[in-house]
């Protein structure tokens, strides 16, 4: 086994890696190093197109599912054995980086091809996976696709969400399905014998260890909420305070309480209000309504449950004689990734001779969902300073082959089984 290892993880070609990587950073480029590719959009179109393309140029047969989750196939010797899977997303933040996602599914690609140029024949077969609105920046919740594909969000639901321009998700697939009338149809939880995500960290803790590269042990839990206050619309020169329903001072009421609950002196508790919205929007009118997300992080499950289960209330209690509608689109529980799998990616990370450390992911990935239906687990890179979902996101070139070796070395390994 050792010696597959060692030649899928010299098969990966960095020049191949660090050439598709700038091609797909192209693809919704925003200034020099930003991206805004959202899910669903041409952009997230085009970019399928064009990994599509180098599926196509070997031969890979590609599937689609219900939800657009899409999947490229290199067979194994045994076709009736359930395939190892490894990818990430492609999707972007409206204001991100072209590494969050990117990097796992370029890694994922450039096994696949490694895996042909060393000549591996694989017991099963290797699939390479791209999964739709990782993000939830366009449509909510986040990591929508793998959620719909592990039974854990409803179709119905998924279809149903739409942007702030009204469309929804359910119009943005059909546009997806007509432009790929030759790729064929997977049915949702479709069984894997094991998932691997490469990523980059989003976080500092790689880079200032000097470490290339995460054994990721868990993912932190998430809470996600939307809540909607309706009050009254009016001429700011003329309604007195006593007669408004200000939405959007009942919303500000509403956010300061709900600071002051997740206050947490030991900063670990991740709070955000990261979408804010006012309508009329208007400066000489009185906001009408008002909406807001709450993402509420923790890699504690009692926290999430105590903390998360008082959004509501604090809304309620804020209100400021608005009405307001509290909508949970997301609950996801702190998951630990698969052990075996784990070790493996220390084992085949040392074989390379690399170093490696331990590390918990503050950021929410695909793996969470995927790790429901089967072993799975997930490679971290260091990204610069650590930042992410930011223009300035950047992770050396060289890191993303050490990446993508080790994900070689562990997929080849599990796939040989
Ligand atoms: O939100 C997240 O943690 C992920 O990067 N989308
Ligand atoms: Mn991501
Ligand atoms: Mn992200």
């Amino acid at each position: 086994m050792r010696a597959v290892v060692a030649r899928a993880a010299a098969a990966v070609d960095a020049a191949r890696l660090g050439r598709r990587h700038l091609e797909l950073a192209s693809i919704g480029a925003i200034g020099e190093t930003g991206l805004n590719r959202e899910a669903l959009t041409d952009a997230d179109f085009r970019a399928r197109d064009l990994v599509l393309s180098w599926a196509a140029a070997r031969g890979y047969r590609v599937l689609m599912d219900g939800i657009g989750n899409t999947f490229i196939r290199r067979p194994g010797r045994n076709e009736a054995l359930a395939p190892v899977v490894t990818g990430s997303h492609i999707d972007s933040q409206p204001a991100g980086g072209a590494y969050d996602g990117a990097f796992g599914v370029l890694a994922a690609c450039e096994v696949l091809e490694a895996l042909d140029d060393a000549g591996i024949v694989t017991e099963r077969s290797v699939e390479a996976v791209i999964w739709t609105n990782e993000e939830g920046s366009r449509f909510q919740p986040t990591t929508m696709g793998s959620a719909v594909f592990a039974g854990r969000l409803p179709l119905d639901q998924a279809l149903r969400a739409s942007d702030t321009a009204g469309i929804t998700v359910a119009t943005e697939l059909d546009r997806l399905f007509k432009r790929m009338p030759a790729v064929g149809r997977r049915e949702f939880g479709f069984p894997f014998a094991a998932c691997v995500e490469a990523h980059i960290e989003q976080g500092p803790i790689l880079e200032r260890s000097g470490i290339p590269i995460g054994a990721v042990m868990a993912i932190q839990g998430l809470r996600w909420f939307t809540v909607r206050v309706t009050g009254e619309t009016g001429h700011a020169g003329t309604t007195p305070r006593v007669a408004r329903r200000d939405a959007l001072m009942a919303a500000v009421a509403m956010v300061q309480r709900l600071t002051e609950l997740m206050a947490d002196p030991a900063d670990v508790v991740r709070f955000t209000v990261g979408r804010f919205e006012v309508l009329p929007n208007s400066p000489n009118t009185i906001p009408s309504d008002v909406l807001f997300t709450v993402d509420f992080r923790h890699p504690d499950a009692g926290v999430l449950a105590r903390l998360g289960d008082q959004v509501a209330s604090t809304c309620q209690a804020n209100a400021l004689g608005c009405t307001v509608s509290v909508e949970e689109t997301l609950d996801a529980p702190p998951t630990v990734l698969d052990a075996d799998v784990t070790e493996r990616i220390r084992r085949v990370t040392a074989e390379i001779g690399l170093a490696q450390m331990d590390i918990v992911s503050g950021a929410t990935h695909d793996a969470k969902y995927v790790a429901l239906t089967c072993p799975t687990g997930m490679i971290f890179i260091p990204c610069r300073d650590g930042v992410s979902h930011t223009v300035l996101e950047y992770a050396e070139p060289e890191q993303m082959v050490a990446g993508a070796r080790v994900l070689a070395g562990v997929v080849a390994s599990l796939a040989m089984e």
